[in-house]
């Protein structure tokens, strides 16, 4: 008898239990919105190695053996507990209005410098993807990245080891102002398996599709867009981060201690 009590109480506290989580998951989801704490536009060609940090972001790696723009991102994820994250989704906002390009995004892994090791630099400036600086970092020394020299495509300057491939698409072709979320399949399970809160992403263009088009966003420091309107402040066109985070009720917390006795119940009634 204590033990049928024992398994009709179990059995409610369990459907209690999805219950709230479906209740949780469709009602009470919030967005957050972070935006990038660092943002460059860093190029490749023959006589160029460099970074930008002014109001623009563009990508492009052109055909024939032009040019190689790559955007970084760097965003600080320590506000938010990633365990409650249901999606994630990287967004830019086009400066003018774009082109239907492809591209891809790629995952810095935790503690990689540049692809030559920062070595040539003066002061060899050690860069990693928690530290890069916006201002001083070039192509040759952002984290998971090779400088060469040379901009063709089969050189783009991705370096597998050090990145993760999250997925691509098309960019939206949107109007001046528009938001162009980046299609990312995994950037959810990469933010969540990176081992610390700092994050850097690489916006890079899908060599299997190139031309000699570029795709120009906002930073971080624009303050208008292209031909000076609309105009804002700093950060009022910066990249963002939108996180769909669920919160835990306080009743979550209750439900799982009653799950927990459950399970001891069951214990004690097999011994
Ligand atoms: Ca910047
Ligand atoms: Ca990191
Ligand atoms: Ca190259």
């Amino acid at each position: 008898m204590k033990v049928n009590l024992l398994k009709g109480y179990c059995a409610r506290i369990s459907f209690a239990l999805a219950a709230s989580i479906a209740w949780a998951a469709s009602a009470d989801a919030a967005l957050i919105q972070l935006k990038a704490v660092a943002d460059s536009e860093v190029s490749e060609r023959p006589s160029e190695d460099r970074g930008t940090n002014d109001g623009l972001l563009n990508v492009r790696t052109s055909s024939g053996n032009d040019r190689n723009e790559i955007i970084a991102l760097r965003f600080d994820l320590s506000s938010v507990n990633l365990a409650n994250v249901t999606s994630a989704t990287a967004n830019l906002i086009h400066n003018r209005t774009g082109s239907t390009r492809t591209y891809i995004v790629y995952g810095v892994k935790d503690g990689a410098v540049g692809g030559d090791n920062n070595t040539g630099t003066t002061p060899a400036q050690g860069f990693d993807d928690n530290t890069w600086n916006e201002a001083l970092v070039k192509f040759s020394t952002m984290p998971g990245l090779l400088y060469d020299g040379d901009p063709a495509a089969a050189r783009q300057g991705i370096v597998a080891a050090d990145t993760t491939n999250l997925g691509g698409g098309a960019f939206n072709a949107g109007a001046k102002g528009a938001v162009q979320p980046l299609s990312t399949p995994s950037l959810l399970s990469f933010l969540q398996a990176h081992p610390d809160s700092l994050v850097t992403l690489l916006i890079a263009k899908d060599t299997a599709a190139l031309s000699t088009g570029q795709d120009r966003f906002a930073s971080r420091q624009a303050t208008s867009l292209d031909g000076g309107t609309p105009s804002g402040i700093a950060g009022d066109f910066a990249p963002y981060l939108e996180l769909e985070v669920v919160p835990e009720p306080t009743a979550l917390v209750l439900l799982a201690m009653g799950g927990a006795l459950c399970a001891i119940g069951a214990r004690r009634n097999r011994a």
